[in-house]
């Protein structure tokens, strides 16, 4: 049986690109489903941290009388009793993941680091007692912030988005005649998953360890337990089959996790830690705080010549940890000469991590707000200058695109909008007291490709079991899962239980960097092809088949019947054939990983548990998402009020698995890029070099009332370099570029360019 991809895909199949309701939605919102945290286990004991109150200097004495006179207190660990840990190198450190381990030494690298843990027979108690451990400080000064004066910026020439270079940026920049240079600086912003982080860990008598929590990545968390506790990766478990939300914040397992591990073992209890809110915020991965200086040199026509992009973002004590910004900048344009460079600011704070497009979403804003400054005093249309720009193939790589509709999503974004009923001038547009203001901007997401694996079983009943260890992190690869494997084998959609993150199941890498979908879609495909023709062969040789001497190749399976296509026999049921050739099930895993790479086991292992085998889609192509935002926002002439009116964004992400879910990842990215745009920011108290808003109600997101209308488009086609069923990567872009059109929008409004994120009424006044 061989089906070419074309034919695949020259329609959509009765389930794949179908808008299909979320199959994990009822237990969601009936609360049937169950959260890693959730879980109840015997004799369950509870953890609390004690965090530092101080950000920088050494750990004194502890008093921990008053704390174990708690009723219920069962253990305090502190450093001089606490598990000695190993180093865990899955990523370099700080790529991602934080090198800090918990309680190993005195030191104090940030407010709000772990420096006890209080273990309790109930939550309450450990908390009541964990503010009683007295904690004497050999306090230091400390650096707050990227702004504060005793901060100094280092270089990272070895970063992996820095030392970008192409042609010779400086007699461009010298030659051209029109120059356009600005600072655009975007606050420290938390990810915010309504889900807080937190574990359950559990140890048996014969060493193997089972860690129930919120993850994007249970081979990744496994292999972490596995490092920091040097056990082998067989004895851990890691259990993660609903999240609350992630955003990058839960690719890798922090400390929260590690220390529910070593109190477990220390008690030979389970043990639970769920972070507070405020902990949440003070524990785990960051957005670092950024300063962006974007140079343009154009010549009068409005051709780019030249972009220097000078990053500098902080970083913490213990990690480089890169947030660059360029990666947008060296792709979006045909510009011959570009420079990247990238500077770190030490802080005392914990190392930052992944948010929602790290680098692309910052990245494009300051990129793209620079765009619309350059439009502006070229006199040209945002739109245009784009265009003049355009480029026909990958400037960075010279490779050609795999696809490219970025005009087409230019044209359909702008036609949904109305754009061309826009008045050129700021300020020209108003109604009542409300300054009207009209802004777009554009963006581009990497698409990446990890290999991943899959089984899929046909049972006895003729139901489909579709399993990996791959995470829905909420984006919707339950769904899509069950519609690849229901269109490759030919049965409905309900006939297809999906079972996802849990490291008992076969591997698969993080669902970060907007990847899984199309990885897994791969993989089910694969094993479900397999299966199905498994099926067949049982049809067509199998002594029992009412069907005889047939091939493979002569049968059709629709809707869970097997029939000879020729219409020379009856239709039977998949589970009919299954009792006729006396079968109880048919049983495949499939892995993506080309054949001529990982072959030994411990290659394999590395492919799903660090980022060794992660890379571009295509050796050819350039891959890449591709998003146009347009944005209408009213400002309030006396107070400075920004309101998003309307939003339109127009992507192309090659073809979609299920449009209702990628739309609602667009639109939720979008959501985002209001939050970026207009509200979010961490404070911190310069004084303790500690978070002040750490909470919901002082850290502001944007709520219903804040989002307007906003209407999503696809203008994407099948691209089969970027993955095996044409999809490209579709739960990031949709934030890429939102806050630079939400920026751009507001200076057309306003006259006033704002070029420090959030844009907050006091800066427009
Ligand atoms: N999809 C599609 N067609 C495609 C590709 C994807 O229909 N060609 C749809 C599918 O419903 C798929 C979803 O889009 O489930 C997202 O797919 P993908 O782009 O592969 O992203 P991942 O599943 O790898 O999820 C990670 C991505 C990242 S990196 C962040 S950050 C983010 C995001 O997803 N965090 C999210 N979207 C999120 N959405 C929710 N609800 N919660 C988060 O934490
Ligand atoms: Mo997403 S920030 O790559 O988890």
């Amino acid at each position: 049986m061989s089906i070419t991809n074309s034919e695949q895909l020259s329609h959509n199949g009765a389930f794949l690109g179908r808008r299909i309701v979320r199959a994990d939605g009822v237990a969601k919102v009936t609360g049937r489903a169950d959260y890693a945290l959730e879980r109840d286990l015997t004799g369950l004991v509870h953890a609390v941290i004690v965090e530092s109150t101080m950000p920088s200097g050494r750990v004194g004495n502890i008093d921990l009388a008053a704390a174990l006179a708690t009723p219920g207190v069962l253990r305090i660990l502190t450093q001089s009793d606490a598990l000695p840990l190993q180093s865990c190198a899955m990523v370099p450190a700080g790529s991602v993941m934080e090198s800090f381990l918990p309680l190993q030494d005195d030191r104090i690298r940030y407010s709000g680091q772990p420096i006890a843990l209080v273990i309790a027979d109930s939550f309450d108690h450990a908390t009541e007692a964990a503010g009683r451990v007295r904690v004497e400080y050999k306090s230091e000064p400390a650096v707050a912030d990227i702004d504060d004066p005793k901060a100094k910026s280092t270089d990272v020439p070895g970063a992996p988005s820095s030392g970008a270079s192409r042609g010779d940026p400086k007699a461009a920049l010298a030659a051209a005649t029109v120059r356009m240079e600005a600072v655009y600086t975007t606050p420290r912003e938390y990810s915010c998953p309504m889900e807080p982080l937190g574990a359950i860990a559990d140890w048996s008598d014969d060493g193997n360890l089972t860690v129930w929590m919120p993850s994007q990545w249970v081979e990744g968390a496994r292999r972490a337990f596995s490092d920091w506790l040097a056990i082998p990766m067989e004895k851990v478990r890691v259990v993660s089959p609903f999240v609350g939300g992630g955003f990058g914040v839960k690719v890798t397992a922090h400390a929260d996790s590690l220390l529910a591990a070593m109190a477990a073992r220390e008690l030979r209890r389970p043990v639970k830690l769920a972070l507070s809110r405020p902990q949440n915020f003070t524990g785990n991965g960051l957005r670092p705080a950024i300063r962006q200086k974007l140079t343009l040199g154009a010549s009068d026509d409005g051709k780019l010549q030249v972009i220097v992009h000078e990053n500098t973002s902080e970083t913490s004590v213990d990690d480089d940890y890169v947030e660059g910004g360029a990666a947008t900048a060296k792709v979006m344009y045909a510009v011959p000469n570009l420079s990247a460079t990238q500077k770190l600011v030490r802080i005392n704070s914990f190392t930052p991590s992944w948010k929602r497009a790290p680098g692309e979403a910052i990245g494009a804003y300051a990129l793209e707000s620079a765009m619309d400054e350059l439009a502006y005093m070229l006199k040209l249309d945002p739109i245009e200058l784009r265009l003049r720009n355009y480029a026909s193939q990958d400037p960075d790589s010279a490779k050609p695109w795999s696809s490219r509709r970025l005009r087409e999503a230019y044209e359909a974004g702008a036609q949904a909008f109305g754009w061309a009923r826009r008045l050129p001038e700021p300020r020209s547009m108003r109604e009542g007291h409300e300054l009207i203001g009209w802004g777009m901007a554009g963006g581009a997401f990497p698409n990446v490709h990890t290999p991943g694996e899959a089984r899929v079983t046909i049972s006895a009943d003729g139901s489909v079991d579709v399993a990996s260890s791959g995470v829905d992190i909420g984006g919707g690869t339950y769904t899509i899962l069950a519609q690849a494997a229901a269109d490759a084998i030919g049965v409905p959609f309900e006939q297809v239980r999906v079972r996802l993150g849990d490291t008992s199941l076969p591997r698969a890498p993080v669902a970060g960097v907007s990847q899984i979908a199309n990885l897994l879609t791969g993989a089910v495909d694969k094993s479900a092809r397999a299966a199905r023709e498994e099926l067949l062969t049982l049809a067509s040789s199998h002594i029992g088949s009412p069907f005889k001497a047939k091939r493979v190749n002569d049968f059709t399976i629709k809707d869970g019947r097997i029939s000879p296509t020729d219409g020379s026999a009856k239709s039977i049921t998949v589970a009919e054939l299954m009792r006729a050739v006396g079968r109880d099930r048919i049983e495949v895993t499939r892995s993506t990983m080309p054949a001529d790479k990982a072959s030994s086991e411990a290659e394999q292992r590395d492919a799903y548990n660090s980022f060794k085998y992660m890379g571009p889609s295509s050796a050819t192509h350039a891959t890449y998402a591709w998003g146009a935002q347009f944005v209408e926002v009213r400002v309030d002439e006396d107070y400075g009020t920004v309101r998003v009116r309307r939003m339109v964004g127009a992507f192309d992400c090659g073809r979609l698995y299920n449009p209702r879910l990628a739309e609602s990842q667009w639109k939720g990215g979008m959501i985002m890029g209001i939050g970026e745009a207009l509200l979010e920011a961490i404070h911190i108290d310069r004084r303790y070099a500690r978070i002040t808003n750490n909470n919901l109600a002082d850290y502001v997101l944007p709520v219903n009332a804040d989002v307007p209308d906003i209407e999503v488009i696809s203008v994407g086609e099948p691209d089969l370099h970027a993955s095996a069923l044409g999809g490209k990567t579709v739960g990031e872009i949709g934030v890429v570029g939102t806050a630079a059109a939400i920026a751009n929008a507001v200076f057309h409004a306003t006259g006033k360019r704002v070029r420090d994120l959030p844009i907050t009424m006091e800066k427009l006044m």
